[in-house]
């Protein structure tokens, strides 16, 4: 059927704009479940690309066929997470799946804006602190165990995007629902401690995390992400640097094998795939920092108002927030029951 060129033009047409990519073959339906179902343009469009007509997907060759449709196998290791996107990957947790007080790995929700790195080795993965430091240092993660107090904590992390598919006007990007958060225990190190060790210079203000994922366009000079915090959050005792989720190694899809984890901020600081900090003298400029990425106006705004570029703030603390996990929604229940869920903050 179709020969190399063809698979690498439509493949090469997904990793340029995946975004206008899906919306010519699958329309813009913000739905998360709009998978499988082509849309009759999209199905034409693709059979140009392929010199022939196309009946059905599942006849298309292996390769060629869409990551859109590819969903079964993103998400191993999950349990009942809803795929909102498959490239990159991401998926929600239903609310009545987060019932648990402490998240299950399976169930903890996944932002990925790149491509995974495909090797998650902890052995030989290093993590280099420079910057405004007075002693660059590159660790494995044996040094960080061996080095360092490791502390286990209960941390709730969530998307800056969660609940962003009940806004109107609707907001671009993935259109979280209820889902994309989650309360693990993760292991690590404290952030702080590795900080002071390395020790940190006077007139350093924020940091700046790199991880090993991949931008989409496959452009090796872009980064994915790269977000940072002030110094004075970097050094509150809550902030780790962890390699264990639920006592266990982080699931690949998680941050394998190395990640920040920065409770009650978006979590969009919690860089997954670490492998650098950089201590820095001015607020980071890195890929999803500025514009109007993780921002919010600086004062109350009407929804839809325009608001000016220079009157965006970047979010830190998220706001209060709580979800009912029992019973499920929509579900039929007696004159009385119970009621159950979770409240948090930043
Ligand atoms: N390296 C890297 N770190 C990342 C991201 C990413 O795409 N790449 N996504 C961030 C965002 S926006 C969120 S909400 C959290 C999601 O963490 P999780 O996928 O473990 O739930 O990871 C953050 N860390
Ligand atoms: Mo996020």
């Amino acid at each position: 059927m179709a020969d190399n060129d063809t698979t690498k033009d439509v493949n090469s047409f997904f990793a340029a704009d995946p975004e206008k990519a899906d919306r010519e073959f699958f329309g813009r339906v913000p739905n998360p479940d709009r998978r499988g179902f082509l849309k009759r343009t999209g199905l034409a469009t693709m059979a140009a690309m392929v010199g022939t007509s196309i009946p059905f997907h599942r006849n298309m060759p292996i390769g060629f066929v869409p990551a859109a449709m590819a969903s079964e196998d993103v998400l191993v290791g999950k349990d009942g997470l809803t795929l909102l996107n498959d490239r990159p990957v991401n998926a929600e947790t239903p609310p009545e799946l987060l019932d648990d007080a402490i998240t299950p790995t399976s169930r903890h929700f996944v932002r990925n804006n790149g491509i995974p790195p495909e090797n998650t080795d902890a052995e030989g993965w290093e993590l280099t602190i420079d910057g405004f430091v007075d002693t660059p240092m590159t660790l494995t993660i044996e040094d960080l165990k061996s080095k360092f107090e490791v502390v286990t904590r209960a941390l709730t992390l969530e998307c800056g995007g969660n609940g962003r598919g009940f806004f109107n006007p609707p907001a671009k990007g993935n259109q979280w629902t209820y889902g994309a958060v989650g309360c693990s225990e993760w292991t690590g190190v404290r952030l702080k401690d590795v900080l002071e060790a390395a020790g940190v210079q006077s007139n350093v203000v924020y940091t700046a995390h790199y991880g090993a994922d991949t931008h989409l366009s496959g452009d090796p000079e872009k980064l994915p992400i790269s977000r940072g915090m002030p110094i004075a959050k970097a050094m509150t005792e809550e902030v780790l640097i962890a390699f264990e989720m639920n006592g266990a190694p982080l699931h690949p899809l998680n941050g394998a094998p190395l990640r920040l984890v920065v409770p009650g901020w978006p979590a969009s600081t919690a860089q997954k795939w670490l492998t650098r900090i950089e201590l820095r003298d001015v607020v980071h400029d890195g890929p999803k920092m500025t514009g109007k990425a993780y921002r919010v106006p600086n004062r109350p705004v009407a929804p839809g108002e325009k608001v000016a570029t220079e009157d965006f703030v970047i979010i830190e603390r998220m706001p209060v927030k709580s979800l009912v996990t029992f019973p499920a929604n929509g579900a039929d229940v007696g004159m009385e029951t119970e009621v159950r869920g979770h409240a948090w903050s930043g």
